[in-house]
């Protein structure tokens, strides 16, 4: 077991790896003070804090449209439990698709599909189209309504990483499921990951996820575009994404490969989130999923069990296991 990071050391694998832009804006938020004056405007007019270089931005993937950029879904609604092809573009100001994005995490483009009930979730990479069009075949098990998240940095001066948002349904039976209790061990494909650590509304706080199988730790974790983790957290009841990254990558010196994998996250607000992390071993991708809740008294009893008459928790977790690659 390695010893963790020291905090300066994992501050500066962070800036290295995603420069101001990312990661780090999530947490700190000066980063997009500059080029998004009309949200900070409506916190200063709250009298919230006249400092504005401690304000956090708002979460991602709330908005269909930020910052210029659109997320133009071609196909909002699919049928359950078919493989179809989900289309989408990223367009500018201008209403044109971008053609030119910057590479993070070896890809030029994220995309993340969750169910509203968070039971449900795919990282995938999709297939950019020379015209801008991208396009991934997606198969989806259960009927309801869903959130794609398209995680990515146009290539252009001073453009920041961004996460846009919107509204997919899926067609057919529709029987709204519960979110999964809080738990700190998940299972999935014969792993264990057990969760370290807690969010803190508007704090950053380390997270350690630690694997093992068979009752033994796992040491032997496989670069999984280019790190040993990813993780996602996303806010049950509007689905506010968080993108998180690990304190360390691959070959840096010191970061092992399992069976600890750290990251330093920030929740946005007290409430309850799906944590769901990609790890990669013996060539295949895994995802484990928790719920955690983060803030103190007044959010404990929002994540009731199951009610009478809904899916067993059982049933819930089969679907953490799911994945898109
Ligand atoms: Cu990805």
């Amino acid at each position: 077991m390695h010893a963790g990071l020291k905090i300066t050391a994992f501050a500066a694998a962070l800036a290295a790896t995603f420069g101001t832009a990312y990661g780090v804006g999530q947490g700190v938020g000066p980063v997009t003070e500059d080029e998004t004056p009309a949200r900070h405007d409506a916190h200063t007019e709250g009298g919230e804090s006249g400092h504005s270089g401690h304000e956090s931005p708002p979460p991602g993937g709330l908005q269909i449209s930020e910052n210029g950029y659109t997320l133009d879904l071609r196909t909002p609604r699919l049928a359950a439990g078919r493989t179809a092809d989900l289309r989408f573009a990223i367009r500018g100001e201008d209403g044109r698709a971008v053609t030119a994005f910057r590479r993070e995490h070896d890809k030029e483009l994220h995309l993340i599909v969750a169910s509203r009930d968070l039971n449900t979730y795919r990282h995938l990479h999709p297939t950019r189209a020379a015209d801008g069009t991208w396009r991934i075949p997606v198969s989806l098990p259960r009927a309801g309504g869903y959130r794609v998240f398209a995680d990515f940095t146009p290539e252009k001066k001073g453009a920041e990483n961004l996460t846009l948002g919107a509204d997919l349904a899926v067609s057919g039976t529709y029987a709204p499921r519960n979110l999964p209790a809080p738990d700190t061990t998940a299972t999935t494909e014969g792993y264990e990951v057990k969760l370290g650590g807690a969010l803190r509304p508007g704090a950053a706080r380390e997270l350690k996820l630690t694997v093992s199988r068979n009752g033994r730790p796992v040491t032997d974790l496989q670069p999984y575009l280019g790190a040993y983790g990813h993780l996602v957290a996303l806010r049950s009841g509007d689905l506010a994404y968080l993108h998180v990254h690990p304190g360390g990558e691959p070959g840096d010196g010191s970061t092992e490969p399992g069976p600890d994998i750290s990251f330093t996250a920030t929740a946005p607000s007290s409430g309850t989130y799906r944590l769901f992390l990609d790890f990669k071993h013996e060539g295949k991708v895994h995802t484990a999923a928790f719920t955690v809740r983060a803030g103190t008294a007044a959010t404990e009893e929002e994540a009731s069990g199951p009610a009478p008459g809904e899916v067993s928790e059982e049933a819930s977790h089969e679907s953490a296991g799911e994945h898109g690659h």
